[in-house]
């Protein structure tokens, strides 16, 4: 199994779910701000055209992160990161749905149809008027996690889990380009600080981080 790997908050998350499990993967590395990902071979074998990918020794090619971890966790069941039981995956991944439908999925847009706009114009249908919008989207979800975590410590309950992983490094990637945390977001603001401090949110973050000046 190899991580196709590159600078970006999506290949960031597996790299943070990686740690978590303690497992490590050998990696190639794919330029995804010259748009390798975006043209042969990359996208013979991944036609999504985006990062990361895992290779299966067989030389098949996985795509969607979500889908990544949830591989890795049926290979590596230990820690669990998606739940032991079904009734914990259940839960788990009905929080995942939430955050990426309701939070995450709005700041990547807005970000590709205003800061990003330059890099994406020519990979994707961009429509920079829903920008603003979906920043505003996105906020509001946001504040409504925050109430829904009241008394607790991770999204899915009370040990961190995939959407934890999934929604740190997307906020962590979008302080730096202009959606910050509302302060007054108290839950989740902790949230992150508690998030920031584990080992696996620094050593996940790629070295092209200082030279492209975001992070992921
Ligand atoms: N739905 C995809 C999204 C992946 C994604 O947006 N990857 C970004 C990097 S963070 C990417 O490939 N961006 C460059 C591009 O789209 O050309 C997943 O979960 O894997």
């Amino acid at each position: 199994m190899k991580l196709i790997n590159s600078f970006g908050p999506n290949p960031r998350l597996v790299r943070m779910f990686i740690a978590e499990k303690n497992i490590s993967l050998p990696e190639t590395e794919i330029d995804i701000l010259g748009a390798e990902n975006r043209r042969a071979p990359y996208t013979d074998k991944n036609p999504g055209g985006q990062m990361p990918a895992l290779e299966l020794d067989n030389g098949t090619y996985i795509g969607e992160t979500v889908t990544i971890c949830e591989y890795l966790e049926e290979r590596h069941p230990e820690p669990s990161l998606i739940g032991n039981t079904a009734e914990a995956r259940a839960n788990t991944r009905q929080w995942q749905r939430r955050i990426e439908l309701g939070i995450t999925e709005h700041i990547y847009n807005a970000f590709r149809y205003a800061e990003g706009y330059e890099m994406f114009k020519d990979r994707l249908h961009c429509i920079p008027e829903a920008a603003d919008g979906l920043k505003e989207k996105a906020q509001k979800g946001l504040a409504l996690l925050d109430q829904q975590m009241t008394g607790r410590k991770f999204i899915a309950g009370d040990e961190i889990s995939l959407p934890d992983i999934f929604m740190y490094c997307c906020l962590d990637f979008s302080a730096g380009v202009g959606q910050s945390i509302d302060p007054s977001l108290s839950n989740v603001s902790a949230w992150f600080a508690r998030m920031a401090e584990r080992p696996s949110a620094k050593s996940s973050l790629h070295p092209a981080c200082e030279t492209v000046g975001m992070r992921g």
